[in-house]
């Protein structure tokens, strides 16, 4: 039997419970959002969906793929529509999702992106651009700068929100892209209109959604009977935490199951140091002991026990959490989702960029240790995995590659080392885009890493850990 592409021509023949929530292409365009990836497509968009079907509103979103040309296309080529499939112990379900009217690619027509960003019509620009796209040489705080510049004529204000896992992520990105303007000569009366008009809301994002692989699109065109080129997986679970501050209104999102709030440092900090951190610590001690998946790299012995003690001991000790919120609970919650048999979340996808990374997932966490005159073990062994995995090979001798913008560096730093664990973290730790001075100079930290990393040297990851805890 011929299998038909997913689009709206398909839909009367997709089962009830599996087609959009909301009449696909109805809602004008109310959203830009920049990042087609596959996070964006399993979070945000099913939350605004979500909010349209409870609410209405003109939150359609054109969604625009910075890089990456065939997912825009596999959009387009489905009106806009394209599948998320849970995944569990409990089984598999898979629906389609309808909040998103179009796909642009960003590199074909950026004056057409800039062009949109000014759009009165649009009062919501949304990000998921990954932690190394806030930097000075980074494209898109420029783009958005062009955006708003060119939106100032209009005065219609606009709230731009990251979704990116980075710590006062609003605030990161509004000084991103005043950076850029300033760079620009940009007339004062931008720079006015910007400060009363357009918001830089903080966000907490969360759902785990691995890269799409065959086996997603297989799973589609096997339960719906379409194929669908921008299908993913993702866990059941998904939380999305937001500052308040919308001057051009918003989705309902709270009535999609987010929270609305004015702090959401709790929420990110929680977030970024439980459940990222001991994602990143898994993957750099997974990827040497072989393993190609978290929930893999979760069931060697005594692992689970050792990120316990990482979240109990040094995790939980520095945070605050929201009201009636316990760090510990968090991490038991984040550790039954990793071990979800169904999610296939590859070791070597979570360790890319982890200079990007480590200071907000590991090494805040050994500065409220070391604030407090604690010992951060734990997270010592996660910086210790990390410098192994930069030096590119596992326990086994297979290559691991260094996917990070500061991989140059890095590499440099430990040939510096000439093999000594003590000089490679000594090396590593002066890298001062990663490690702040105070941190690098603790002698104690220094040789607490030191010491985890003759041992992973040594015995490998896995019986590091198995001896460990
Ligand atoms: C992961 C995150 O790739 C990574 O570094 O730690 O993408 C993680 O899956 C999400 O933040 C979960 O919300």
């Amino acid at each position: 039997m011929a299998v038909n592409r997913l689009g709206l021509a398909a839909l009367a023949r997709i089962p009830a419970e599996a087609r959009p929530r909301v009449t696909p292409g109805d809602a004008g365009t109310g959203i830009v959002h920049i990042g087609l990836g596959a996070f964006y497509r399993a979070h945000q968009a099913v939350y605004t969906e979500a909010a349209m079907a409870a609410a209405g509103g003109d939150w359609g979103t054109v969604a625009v793929a910075p890089r990456s040309r065939p997912v825009a296309d596999a959009v387009n080529a489905q009106d806009g529509l394209f599948t998320v499939t849970e995944l569990s112990a409990d089984g598999e379900r898979t629906r389609v999702v309808g909040s998103v009217n179009a796909a642009r690619h960003l590199p074909d027509d950026p004056d057409g992106i800039v062009a949109l960003l000014a759009d009165p019509a649009v009062g919501i620009v949304t990000l998921t651009v990954t932690e190394k796209a806030y930097g000075d040489q980074a494209a898109i705080p420029g783009l958005l700068a062009r955006g708003l510049t060119a939106r100032a004529r209009t005065g219609a204000p606009l709230a731009v929100v990251s979704c990116d896992n980075l710590p006062g992520n609003g605030g990161r990105l509004r000084a991103a892209v005043l950076r850029r303007l300033a760079l620009s000569d940009a007339a004062d009366q931008v720079l006015d209109w910007i400060d009363g008009h357009v918001a830089f809301p903080a966000t907490a994002v969360d759902r785990i959604v691995p890269a799409s692989t065959e086996a997603t699109y297989r799973r589609v065109a096997d339960t719906l009977g379409v194929t669908d080129g921008a299908a993913v997986d993702a866990e059941p679970y998904a939380q999305w935490v937001l500052q308040d501050r919308f001057p051009a209104g918003r989705p309902a999102w709270e009535l999609a199951g987010a929270v609305l709030t004015d702090d959401v440092t709790p929420w990110e900090d929680l977030k970024l140091r439980t459940l990222n951190g001991v994602h990143s610590t898994l993957a750099y001690l997974g990827a040497l002991a072989g393993c190609d998946t978290i929930a893999e790299t979760l069931s060697l012995p005594g692992m689970e026990a050792t990120m316990r003690r990482l979240i109990a001991e040094d995790v939980a000790p520095g945070l605050t959490p929201p009201p009636g919120v316990s760090a510990v609970d968090y991490g038991e919650e984040v550790l039954a989702r990793f071990a979800n048999p169904g999610i296939a979340h590859r070791t070597i996808q979570i360790a890319m960029d982890g200079s990007q990374k480590l200071p907000q997932r590991i090494l805040r966490t050994i500065t409220e240790r070391r604030a407090t005159g604690g010992r951060p073990v734990w997270a010592a062994l996660s910086v210790a995995a990390w410098i192994r995995y930069t030096a590119g090979t596992s326990d086994t001798g297979e290559p691991l590659v260094l996917d990070d913008p500061l991989a140059g560096a890095i590499t440099d730093a430990l040939a510096s080392a000439n093999g000594s664990t003590a000089a490679a973290v000594e090396a590593v730790f002066g890298l001062r885009e990663i490690f702040p001075a105070a941190l690098a100079e603790d002698s104690e930290v220094r040789e607490l890493v030191a010491d985890w990393l003759g041992r992973l040297a040594r015995h490998g990851a896995a019986d590091v850990v198995r001896g460990s805890a």
